[in-house]
């Protein structure tokens, strides 16, 4: 997978060199790039933000350094996706926003399929809604938001993204197997996890854990995943049918 990312903080991304995702791009998985918006300015002080039409506080990002970059990514991509048919194809162009569509798993293991992600990071008051409207007419174009709170710009929003979407591209995380059982892959959140030493500081591992019963760990651990979700997250079950979590997973 392609990803490129724009921002006036490249310096930021330093932190995917290493890890899960750094190994990655190291193994030739992911392929990424950073832009600095500042490198698409053409003033002395390389401005990138001006005060807003209508008044209001704070600035807004100025329009054409952001044609620029985009312009100085997409159409090498148009190239590369020379015959590939009309729709559907070409870059995934996401802007982190408050305003957006909310990020969940779901859409990461959508955006884990695609070829070319490219990322915008706006920070101030947002960027100007040109940008926007015009590369939609270009690329598909998301809105997209991590939840209900307020960041300073989208770089740490990008980087919880590319974390959530990097891990489910394959051969990324090792053992896919680890992929499956996780918080929100099935719409539970995940069963507690434990492993030795059986006692520690007076608490124990749930006995059935140790019983060697695989079908009685599995019902166990179905229960908590309800029940941890029914305490905090009863929003993940369904409305007027919330005994059908009750049910087991259809292929254990
Ligand atoms: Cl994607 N961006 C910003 N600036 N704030 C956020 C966000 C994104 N998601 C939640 N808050």
């Amino acid at each position: 997978m392609r990803i490129d990312i724009i921002s006036i903080f490249p310096e930021f991304f330093g932190v995917l060199d290493i890890s899960l995702l750094g190994r990655a791009r190291q193994a030739g998985l992911i392929d990424l790039a950073v832009h600095n918006l500042r490198d698409f300015t053409h003033d002395r002080h390389n401005t990138v933000d001006d005060t807003p039409y209508g008044g209001g506080a704070g600035m807004v990002m100025k329009p054409e350094p952001w044609g620029e970059a985009l312009d100085s990514i997409l159409p090498a991509i148009e190239d590369a996706d020379a015959g590939a048919p009309e729709g559907g194809a070409g870059p995934v162009l996401i802007f982190p926003s408050p305003a957006g569509e909310q990020f969940t798993q779901a859409m990461a293991r959508e955006l884990a399929h695609e070829p070319h992600l490219v990322f915008g990071c706006g920070r101030y008051e947002g960027i100007d809604q040109r940008v926007v409207d015009h590369f939609a007419g270009r690329g598909r174009v998301r809105l997209v938001s991590l939840g209900d709170y307020v960041l300073n710009g989208g770089e740490v929003a990008v980087m919880a993204m590319i974390e959530a979407i990097g891990r489910l591209i394959p051969g990324v995380v090792g053992n896919p197997e680890s992929l499956v059982e996780e918080s929100h892959e099935d719409g539970l959140l995940e069963y507690p996890s434990y492993t030795k030493p059986a006692s520690w500081r007076g608490l124990e591992v749930p006995p059935v854990l140790l019983s060697g019963n695989h079908g009685a760990i599995a019902a166990w651990r179905r229960q908590q995943q309800i029940e941890r979700t029914r305490l905090v997250r009863p929003d993940l079950l369904p409305a007027d049918d919330a005994d059908a979590a009750l049910q087991p997973p259809a292929n254990s």
